[in-house]
């Protein structure tokens, strides 16, 4: 790619299009195809479904799998970074029991991040993905009100076993709970450089706010339902559905097109096939838990949302994408809240989009960094005009 080599001609049609399609970086950590989904460094998300989380954020930070002796390092360096200060469940304590549990998380890495922020780009993005687990596990308990018996936070333990094990949930299969986890965790990392919640991240990190502000800001991003909550609200209507009938099920599918509310969990801006986040999920539920009633729904969806979808030609993308099943998943093995589902996408999405800034403020541009983010809006309906 020579620096005057043309990518891409924007034409006015390209305006207020939400630059769709229109280059405007590199990204080192992942690539999307329109049929083959996302690659982390080269490799489809498929192949490294399996592997565990702590290996897979290595591989975003080193753009190269850890060797044995590598992978054992970053975790002993993961676990001394792990503490997180007891003033964030004081902080927590203050927060409405009925806000969103995204809001809540973006005001708990606000908070570390006034407590800690070091200002090297990398130490504090490694120090964010260490407390997150302990982070999400408070988030859950003080929300809810389970206030006793709290876990002490064993930082030697696995991203999941430290979530897990600060919840400390009742009548739950824990080893079912951290494998759905752990599988959830590695395919929701990255999807690419241009995802709203990533490029917000690093349009803030653009101007030199710190990685604790810019990741909350993703975070925010990540909140709204054509983005990651959708995991949320495709749970949520799966419940409403209460069927796998498919004759039921395309009833409900054309009555939410009719009330022109969005299919979650289905249909992307970059994709053109199903989202191979979604057939891993697929695939995982077909192994773990066949006959789970929310499983059956969306088995059902995934046949019968395509097929009235593509009838829209105006819908580019008809097919499942990630949202479809993570919910189904998360509800079988004890999750039955959707409204905490997007926390998990966004304590997953922590790992890309601090790799991501990393990359932007140290590497590109020879490591000058990417400049502050400024694209270019043109007048629309302001003529020139003057007070009298
Ligand atoms: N249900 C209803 N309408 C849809 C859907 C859908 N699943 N997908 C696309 N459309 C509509 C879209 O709203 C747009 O309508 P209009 O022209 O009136 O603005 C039209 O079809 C063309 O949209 P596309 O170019 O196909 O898609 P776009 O890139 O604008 O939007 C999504 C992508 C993902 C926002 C859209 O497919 C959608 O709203 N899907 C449902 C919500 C969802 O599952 N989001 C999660 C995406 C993944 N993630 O986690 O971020
Ligand atoms: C994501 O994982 O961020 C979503 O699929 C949305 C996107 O890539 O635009």
């Amino acid at each position: 790619m020579g620096d005057d080599d043309s990518l891409f001609t924007v034409t006015s049609a390209h305006l207020n299009t939400g630059l769709r399609g229109i280059p405007v970086g590199t990204c080192r950590t992942s690539f999307v195809t329109p049929t083959e989904g996302v690659h982390y460094c080269g490799y489809p998300i498929a192949e490294l479904a399996h592997l565990a989380p702590e290996d897979v954020v290595y591989l975003l930070f080193n753009k190269e799998l850890p060797t044995p002796e590598q992978a054992e390092a970053f975790r002993a360096d993961l676990a001394k970074r792990g503490t997180v200060p007891n003033s964030l469940a004081a902080v927590f304590h203050t927060l409405p029991n009925d806000g969103h549990p995204m809001d809540w998380l973006s005001v708990g890495i606000h908070t570390l991040g006034m407590m800690e922020t070091t200002g090297d780009w990398k130490e504090d993005a490694l120090n964010l993905i260490a407390r997150m687990p302990r982070l999400m596990g408070l988030l859950f308990r003080i929300r809810e009100g389970r206030l006793d018996n709290i876990p002490e936070d064993d930082v030697n333990g696995s991203m999941v076993q430290r979530f897990v094990r600060t919840l400390d949930l009742d009548g739950v299969d824990h080893d079912l709970m951290e494998k759905i986890l752990a599988t959830y965790l590695v395919l929701h990392m990255d999807h690419g450089g241009g995802n709203l919640s990533t490029f917000t991240g690093k349009a803030i990190a653009s101007g030199h706010a710190t990685v604790y502000a810019s990741i909350a800001g993703a975070m925010n991003a990540l909140s709204g339902p054509l983005h990651g909550r959708a995991n949320q609200s495709c749970l949520e209507f799966v419940l409403r559905i209460g069927t796998s009938d498919p004759d039921e099920v395309e009833a409900f599918v054309r009555g939410e097109l009719a009330a022109k509310r969005p299919v979650f969990g289905f249909g992307h801006a970059v994709l053109r096939a199903e989202d191979p986040r979604a057939t891993v999920q697929f695939a995982l539920g077909e192994e773990l838990c066949p006959d789970d009633e929310n499983f059956k729904i969306i088995r059902t969806l995934r046949e019968v949302a395509p097929r009235v979808l593509s009838e829209n030609e105006k819908i580019s993308n008809p097919n499942a994408n990630v949202d479809i099943a993570s919910g189904a998943l998360l509800h079988h093995v004890g999750f039955t809240d959707p409204t905490y589902y997007t926390t998990f996408f966004g304590w997953a999405r922590v790992a890309g989009i601090g790799a991501q800034i990393i990359d932007e403020r140290t590497v590109m541009r020879g490591g000058k960094g990417t400049p502050i983010y400024r694209p270019k809006y043109i007048a629309e309906g302001q003529s020139l005009r003057h007070l009298e």
